[in-house]
């Protein structure tokens, strides 16, 4: 590379990926070909529009790119095309989640999702995201007692307020969702019903978490996260007489976006396929196994784990106790300077602030890519347990 600054700056990250364990929930290690994929010749082609409907010429191989992204998206999950349909342009998971309330709710109608600090997403209708500005949130909590979602409050809650779209899909939670029962709410106070599975897309696809196809109207999912591939992000809708594909498709294009990154689309075409494989299967199961171990080795050592425990990649940790621990910042500042890398993060009724909550979130997810087993996971809870007591 001639850009001596930039390479420079790439070597020394590849240097620090390298060197450190990484727990970012969100994070992973995509293949050489899917940054083959994402450092090829499609970045320079334009083409607004879809297959076969573009607004520029020469697209016959790009067209061809997105057929087999999507068609690798419906197969990954088992969808047939008459019933689902996929858009593959999103850049990112934000904007896919923004382009479904777009398309799907009218302004300032209700759309309801998790509060943040529960595990929710920004997305989801937060204040401080535009979704709940132009929107208006209707946020449900997990229980106190618990921690995990209570069915029968959110249903009181979405029968009261009457949302027109109702999300299930976390950043945090690291529990199973009864999608049936969110089916349930969303028919008793006729809402569509939207998962976001942008966290445990891998784990759908890996047949380690149960598919959300059966009782979704909408699937957004990012593809970098569980799912092992790059920064991306796609809707599935069902076909049927509500056309919800078609009003997702114009909202992406022209409503939104513009042109197709297709270098991004070929890479998630590799990455599907390569989800699509027994070794992906042995991965995920290997991810759930592995967040177990670390999870009940910190309970183990005292650490109080929120919800009880995790089903997932994901965990949360405690770290506050109260006021006879530390701030989740200053820990995992305190992990960074010992070479793990985590996220601070926000626990179920938090008394402290966003900027350095009281909790610290741990994912497998990058780990387990790079081989790491339930031994290895006992070890790095010992030795963040050796950190944070430091
Ligand atoms: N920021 C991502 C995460 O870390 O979960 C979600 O957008």
């Amino acid at each position: 590379m001639k850009d001596k600054e930039i390479s420079k700056l790439i070597e020394a990250e590849k240097k620090r990926q390298k060197s450190v364990i990484n727990l970012i929930a969100s994070e992973n290690y995509v293949s050489q070909d899917v940054l083959y994929a994402l450092g090829s010749e499609l970045t320079n082609k334009y083409g607004e529009g879809y297959p076969g409907r573009r607004y520029y010429r020469g697209c016959k191989i790009v067209d061809e790119v997105e057929k087999l992204a999507q068609k690798r998206a419906l197969k990954l999950f088992n969808l047939s095309s008459k019933k689902w349909s996929v858009n593959v342009q999103p850049l990112s998971g934000s904007p896919a989640n923004f382009a479904v309330y777009c398309a799907l709710v009218p302004p300032s109608e209700k759309i309801m999702g998790m509060v943040l600090s529960h595990g929710g997403h920004l997305t989801h209708g937060q204040k401080v995201s535009m979704t709940g500005k132009f929107w208006t949130p209707v946020l449900y909590k997990v229980d106190q007692k618990n921690e995990l979602i209570n069915y029968k409050e959110l249903k009181r809650l979405a029968i009261l307020e009457k949302p027109k779209l109702i999300i299930a899909g976390f950043t945090a939670y690291a529990h199973v969702v009864n999608f049936r029962k969110f089916r349930e709410i969303a028919n008793a106070c006729g809402a569509l019903l939207m998962v976001d599975m942008s966290h445990f897309a891998g784990l759908v696809a890996g047949k380690v978490y149960p598919s959300p196809f059966l009782y979704a109207d909408i699937v957004t999912t990012t593809i970098h996260k569980t799912l092992r591939g790059p920064r991306s992000a796609m809707i599935f809708s069902r076909i049927d007489y509500r056309e919800l594909h078609k009003k997702i498709d114009k909202t992406i294009l022209p409503g939104l976006q513009g042109g197709p990154h297709f270098n991004q689309i070929a890479a998630v075409a590799v990455a599907l396929k390569e989800a699509n494989s027994p070794a992906f299967k042995k991965y995920a199961k290997q991810v759930v196994k592995n967040t177990k171990a670390l999870s009940d080795e910190l309970s183990q050592l005292g650490w109080r784990i929120i919800e009880g425990g995790t089903e997932t990649h994901l965990l949360r940790v405690d770290v506050w106790r109260e006021g006879k621990g530390i701030g989740g910042r200053e820990a995992a500042d305190k992990l960074e300077a010992a070479g793990i890398i985590v996220n601070e993060n926000t626990i179920p009724f938090d008394t402290r602030s966003p900027m350095d909550p009281s909790g610290l979130r741990l994912g497998t997810a990058a780990e387990t890519t790079r081989g790491k087993k339930e031994k290895d996971m006992i070890n790095i809870a010992r030795k963040i347990d050796r950190i944070l007591r430091a």
